[in-house]
């Protein structure tokens, strides 16, 4: 399989290169009667897109969506829907030194060993300008979703660099080009982002994403874990590096005591479990933290090898985010919806028919 697919009964196919004529996918699965039109896409696409602030890569795409199936007079229909994006501001000339090297961090060089051939304009395949792609499907999930259980689907950015948020408020974070939490920070990370800018080099970032409101039940044991589909799907966006659900990596520290979420009549008492038991929901909170390396694309000088192994020194040039993880809190809320989608479907068809069954645990 080549896995430009995903999801078992929600199905996305995503193609299409960041400097190609287009970018696209065809969702197979959605349910008929959804009703969705063009517009609707926008919102979404901005908040990922480039050149929305001087704080990210200052290409300026469109991202208009054309609808070219699925959807009859703005309903689904059943069918496959296929959605296009035009590209319309590439600059492949901008890459015309990077044919023969790689850039050291990027997947120049994989994808090179793997397919003896590349498209190195923008990172072909490999560029975030795949995402569009995601979060223009996880609209659509994220309207089922929403409609058919009342979810709630929300993220923000929870570290960048070794900055961390001092408060917490969600009515903060669309207030502001990084998704940020604390109103009362953006000023120094406009000062932090502004500097990094000027020194030509990037930093990593953290992006948690929350969704409320996913009944008790979904997700498939073993092989099809609700926080192994989760973590597989938060892994395949580009540049994330770790994918922690719930209490993560802080489980390895504590105790059973602690880490179990204690039940009573009245609730749970705490979500270390980040709202999956045994790949299965409980009906809590489902908590997802996603870690995405610096940027690899720098016009700062690299020691890398060309094609028959020589040394060479890389420089990138092009308009590059030197943070992705700036704009990706949208495209990490959309892998969170599709995820979400697939296994509702995948629960109706095999477990349709169980019904409540108690106890009903309050926030579950
Ligand atoms: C990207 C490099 C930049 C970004 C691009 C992702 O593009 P270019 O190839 O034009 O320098 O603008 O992001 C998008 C176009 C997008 O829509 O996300 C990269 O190397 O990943």
């Amino acid at each position: 399989m080549a896995s430009n697919r995903f999801g078992q009964l929600f199905c996305v196919t995503t193609f299409g290169e960041s400097h190609g004529p287009a970018i696209g996918c065809v969702i197979d699965g959605c349910p008929p009667g959804l009703e969705i039109s063009a517009d609707e896409f926008a919102h979404d696409l901005s908040r990922r897109a480039t050149g929305r602030s001087r704080h990210t890569s200052q290409r300026h795409e469109a991202d208009e969506v054309e609808i070219l199936s699925g959807v009859y007079e703005g309903v689904t229909t059943g069918t496959p829907i296929a959605l296009l994006i035009r590209n319309t501001d590439a600059r492949s000339k901008d890459y015309g030194n990077l044919a023969d090297v790689f850039r050291p961090g990027h997947a120049d060089f994989t994808y090179w060993k793997k397919y003896g051939i590349r498209d190195h304009r923008g990172g072909g395949r490999s560029s975030a300008r795949e995402t569009t792609m995601r979060v223009a499907a996880g609209v659509i999930a994220r309207k089922w979703l929403a409609q058919r259980f009342g979810i709630r689907i929300r993220g923000c950015m929870a570290q960048i660099g070794e900055i961390v948020p001092r408060g917490f408020d969600w009515d903060d974070v669309e207030g502001n080009p990084f998704f940020w939490p604390d109103a009362s920070m953006v000023d120094e990370l406009e000062q932090f982002m502004d500097g990094l800018r000027k020194s030509g080099d990037s930093v990593g970032a953290r992006i948690n994403v929350v969704a409320e409101g996913v009944p008790a039940g979904w997700g498939e044991p073993i092989y099809g874990k609700l926080d192994g589909e989760l973590a597989a799907a938060m892994m395949s966006i580009n540049a994330v590096k770790g994918v922690e659900i719930g209490a993560g990596f802080l489980s390895v520290e504590q105790l059973g005591t602690e880490h179990r979420d204690e039940i009573t009549p009245d609730g749970f008492l705490s979500n270390n479990a980040g709202g999956v038991l045994g790949g299965i929901s409980t009906g809590q909170d489902i908590v997802c933290s996603v870690a995405f390396k610096p940027t690899s694309s720098l016009r700062l000088p690299a020691r890398s090898v060309d094609l028959e192994g020589n040394e060479a020194e890389v420089v990138t040039k092009g308009r590059h985010d030197p943070c992705v993880g700036v704009r990706a809190t949208p495209i990490v809320e959309a892998m969170m919806a599709l995820v979400l989608m697939d296994q509702a479907l995948r629960h109706r068809a095999q477990c349709g028919d169980v019904g409540e069954v108690g106890p009903n645990i309050p926030g579950a």
